[in-house]
């Protein structure tokens, strides 16, 4: 898929040190990414109702790991998917009377757009549902092959014994490390979230769909040996994870709803896949809320990128609303604190456009050692602010001591490169 234009990103003096991030099955504070390559999957959009700022904060989030990577001298791969084909969209797209692949494509575009505003480092490799499915039919083929997947009767599609294709989790001895769930919070949380442990024929409640036959009214595609049909959710992204990045890779990334069943069950495919190897450090954003609930397409919530920056909210005060939170923390989307964030934008501005300012040196040294610390944006922003504060207050009575006429060029590139915030 076409991504957006990619944002120039400053060059600053020194080098930032190795980033830790908290990995979610073991809790543990962790080095990102140990080589010289730093290789990231987030999971993309399902395009409806995009881009609200649950959305938003996630790929904003993400998007300073892999700043803070490339400020540490990692070469870094970026991969993500669009969810193009799924049962919300096909639902929300017969719903309201339009063909899926135009709601898709309209949504996957206003996204590309609110990304592009945002300055977020566009993917490296970025690739739709429906353009993975015939690699994912190959990989499900081969987890048929290697019994790790089995079939199961589809009473309401056309009965030519191929079936459906689940993955049989009893092969996988791994499953199950990524959340760290029970079996009854795993049943329900798959319930809930787009798995069917009520179907009927699969040998265990939890087992995944890999590969759906086509029913009336669903679109589908060439299945080779499987039958036409289209692929089950997981297996795309650990497939798109795959060949985008090679595996193992370093860092799986999305939203905490995507721990269970997501992200369990994509790494355990592409475990299956590649004997043994998936993503070695999983991190998960936390959720965005709106008037006392999570952000949701479901629940109709949202707040839209796209709708603030129709009433002129600039997209930076939008970046540094979210980046005034904890990548890991749930936190509500208010009033106030977009008031705040315009605020700060506001007084940042005020303090580079002045005739120098104070030092910068210990303004990238901080910054840095904030990102590096489990990517801690609020400390982080609280160091320019302080050195914006003094630099006003200095201004003020006609400078000071440490007044330098270049520093605030090097605030301003280092809050560019490492925050993304362009004044
Ligand atoms: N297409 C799948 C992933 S393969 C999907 O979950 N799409 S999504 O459109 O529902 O979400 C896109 C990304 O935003 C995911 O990483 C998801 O975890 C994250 N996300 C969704 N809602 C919120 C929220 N309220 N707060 C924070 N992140 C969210
Ligand atoms: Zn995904």
């Amino acid at each position: 898929m076409l991504t957006w234009p990619a944002p120039q990103i400053p060059q600053l003096p020194g080098r930032g040190g190795p980033v830790r991030v908290r990995d979610t099955s073991s809790g543990r504070l962790v080095v990102a990414a140990p080589g010289q390559d730093a290789g990231l999957y987030v999971c993309g959009i399902t395009p409806y109702d995009a881009t609200h700022m649950g959305h938003a904060a996630t790929y904003v989030h993400f998007d300073v790991l892999v700043r803070a990577w490339k400020d540490a001298g990692h070469r870094v791969r970026y991969a993500s998917n669009v969810t193009d084909v799924d049962d919300p969209l096909l639902e929300r797209a017969a719903a309201t009377g339009v063909d899926w692949r135009d709601l898709a494509q309209e949504q996957t575009a206003l996204y590309a757009q609110d990304m592009a505003a945002l300055g977020v480092v566009p993917p490296d490799v970025y690739v739709g549902a429906v353009e993975s499915v015939p690699t994912v039919v190959a990989a499900v083929e081969h987890l048929l092959a290697v019994g790790a997947a089995y079939r199961v009767p589809t009473p309401d599609a056309l009965d030519d014994g191929l079936g459906d294709v689940y993955a049989d989790l009893s092969v996988d001895p791994d499953f199950g490390a990524v959340a760290g769930l029970d079996a009854a919070a795993m049943i329900s949380l798959a319930r809930e979230r787009g798995g069917d442990p009520d179907r009927v024929g699969k040998r265990s409640p939890l087992d995944p769909l890999l590969w759906r036959r086509e029913r009336v009214g669903e679109p589908a595609w060439d299945g080779a040996s499987l039958g036409r049909g289209r692929p089950g959710w997981h297996i795309e992204c650990a497939v798109i994870a795959r060949d985008g990045l090679g595996l193992p890779f370093d860092v799986q990334g999305g939203g905490s709803d995507l721990v269970f069943p997501h992200h369990e069950m994509s790494t355990s495919h592409a475990r299956l896949l590649d004997a043994g190897h998936g993503a070695a450090t999983h991190v998960h954003t936390g959720m965005v809320a709106y008037e006392g609930a999570k952000m949701s397409k479901s629940l109709g919530n949202l707040v839209l990128v796209s709708a603030l920056r129709a009433q002129g909210v600039d997209p930076m005060a939008i970046r540094l609303a979210i980046l005034a939170h904890r990548y890991r923390d749930d936190w509500e989307w208010t009033q106030d604190g977009q008031a705040q964030a315009e605020q700060r934008l506001a007084t940042w501005r005020a303090a580079l456009s002045g005739n120098g300012g104070r030092d910068a040196a210990p303004v990238i040294a901080t910054v840095r050692e904030a990102l590096a610390d489990d990517l801690d944006t609020p400390r982080a922003l609280a160091v320019v602010d302080d050195w914006a504060d003094r630099t006003l207050a200095a201004a003020a009575q006609g400078g000071d001591p440490t007044w330098a006429p270049g520093a605030p060029g090097l605030v301003a590139r280092t809050v560019d490169a490492l925050l993304g915030v362009r004044l």
